[in-house]
């Protein structure tokens, strides 16, 4: 069982116990024109939260949006909104005015710290006096006199951390769920702390000296974790890059001479494809030692690939933002292609049927999982559905083999999974409708060998209109100018009418099978 002190700020237990214990000088951040040591990163936190504090009005317990692409500074904010008592609510940094006003309004966000390069949905989102409950907007990345850089510059570089306890929130992480609704998850202090102790400390196994890289983004758990709170947590250093597609990432690894990667199996798999034509020109990629895939199912023939293009066995692992991190992971010595793993330790998981009840071995199932970290949703229903029992039921179907071994088999909802993204089917739907030439609408996965599924569309057109190439690029471009732009439908099919029940409600699983 882990135990933490009643009094407990997780910002300065992984930073500032580092430049206690003497670490300060080992190197914690790196980015685009960026190197810090654990002792400049801890001064630049520390001028942050004063800021927050003492320019911006933050009191513990406020809720401080953040939005960038990951670099250092966003890292330093996050750290510095927690260490000051905050709440940290990241956001992705492709999202549209209309979804960061749903944030906004959904977790009564009174401050943002913001890339000045992506202020503009933000400033949309505030149009006609929208997004009401924010207050106060810092921008940084920006050469403006009063960008929080230049405001964090004149604050004192000592700052005591708020005397936060361990069952404080800390952070809000969002996740959009099946109706497009989204809902946001809160964790903990000590949850944080527990994350740490538990998946890395017993799967991932990471030295003082590991370089950490990788493109999920910090407002993604995956990511935060990965690429901030694990490296911390043993003195490691972190690389945040801003774009780091399977394009970018493999030359970021060759530079950073990085050790641990964080990506998804779509990104192995293209990374390992390039380098297999690539010949002698493709990037180095030997600095690697560990690699870790999450967010979707780890493909048998995306790990062969990897491991011929590096000799290294990918370490899969499923978690949700609604239990933080990974809950069930293998190490490299016990990968089984095609499982994820067993329960990690401190995690219990079982397999159920419809009435609770754990299913035998080789049976699909609905998974429950329960252990240091879990499921509180900000006043949402869905937290009865989610938590049952005091079991997290995350939505994956799975069985469990004769190994003992937990092998997914698909979600249990209608999310669409696509290049690690999770998408709302009736997200999409919605936005779909607001074009004037759609009169209906299905929005559905559909398997995909690159993207593991894609959105594809079933639309039945208005009279008049012409459901031809032209009209499919309009819709897309639609979407993309409507909603975040990875949502957008890459298949397009027409339809007369779509499968309804009696009542009008639309067959989805109708929609999914194939014609
Ligand atoms: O999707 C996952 O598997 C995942 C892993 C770690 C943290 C968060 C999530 C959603």
């Amino acid at each position: 069982e882990l135990q933490f002190p009643d009094q407990l700020n997780c910002a300065s237990a992984l930073l500032d116990a580092r430049v206690a214990a003497g670490e300060g000088d080992r190197l914690a951040i790196q980015g685009e024109g960026v190197r810090w040591t654990y002792a400049q990163l801890q001064e630049q936190v520390n001028r942050i939260a004063h800021e927050l504090v003492l320019g911006m009005g933050l009191v513990s317990g406020n809720r401080v949006l953040l939005r960038g692409a990951n670099t250092p500074m966003l890292a330093a904010c996050w750290l510095g909104v927690v260490k000051a008592g905050g709440i940290a609510v990241g956001s992705m940094p492709l999202l549209r005015a209309k979804e960061l006003k749903q944030i906004i309004d959904k977790a009564e966000i009174t401050h943002a710290l913001c890339d000045a390069r992506l202020a503009e949905e933000l400033t949309l989102a505030r149009a006609d006096g929208g997004a009401a409950t924010l207050r106060e907007v810092a921008l940084f990345h920006s050469e403006a006199a009063d960008s929080l850089e230049h405001r964090a510059a004149h604050r004192s570089s000592h700052f005591d951390a708020l005397p936060t306890s361990a069952d404080d929130v800390c952070l809000m992480a969002f996740t959009s769920g099946t109706t497009g609704m989204p809902k946001a998850t809160m964790h903990f202090h000590r949850d944080v702390m527990a994350a740490c102790a538990c998946w890395p400390a017993h799967v991932l196994k990471p030295q003082r000296d590991d370089v950490f890289i990788g493109s999920p983004p910090l407002a993604f758990t995956f990511g935060l974790g990965g690429l901030l709170l694990f490296p911390m947590s043993v003195g490691a250093s972190t690389v945040l890059i801003e774009k780091a597609t399977p394009d970018t990432l493999p030359a970021a690894i060759e530079r950073y001479r990085a050790t641990v990667c964080f990506t998804a199996p779509t990104s192995y798999r293209a990374i390992a494809l390039a380098g297999a034509q690539g010949g002698s020109a493709a990037p180095d990629l030997r600095s690697l030692r560990k690699c870790v895939s999450a967010g979707e199912a780890l493909p048998a023939a995306t790990r062969k690939l990897w491991r011929e293009r590096t000799g290294i066995e990918i370490i899969d692992g499923i978690g949700s933002t609604e239990m933080l991190h990974i809950f069930i992971s293998a190490d490299e010595a016990h990968a089984r292609p095609g499982a994820t793993g067993v329960p990690v330790p401190g995690y219990q998981a079982v397999v159920l049927d419809e009435e609770g009840q754990p299913v035998p071995s080789g049976q699909v199932g609905r998974l429950a999982v329960r252990g240091p970290t879990g499921c509180k949703y900000l006043a949402d229903d869905r937290q009865r559905q989610y938590v049952q029992h005091g079991w997290n039921l995350t939505g994956d179907a799975y069985l469990v083999d004769s190994d003992g071994q937990f092998v997914y088999q698909a979600r249990t909802d209608d999310m669409i999974i696509s290049g690690g993204y999770n998408i709302a089917g009736p997200e999409v739907e919605s936005a779909l409708l607001l074009h004037p030439a759609v009169a209906e609408c299905g929005v559905v996965g559909q398997a995909d060998d690159d993207r593991g599924q894609i959105v594809k569309a079933f639309v039945v057109l208005k009279p008049g209109h012409t459901g031809d190439a032209a009209m499919t690029k309009a819709l897309q471009d639609f979407v993309k100018q409507t909603i975040a732009p990875y949502k957008y439908p890459r298949a397009i099919e027409y339809r007369d009418q779509l499968p309804r029940t009696e009542t009008g409600k639309l067959q989805r699983f109708r929609l999914r099978q194939p014609a």
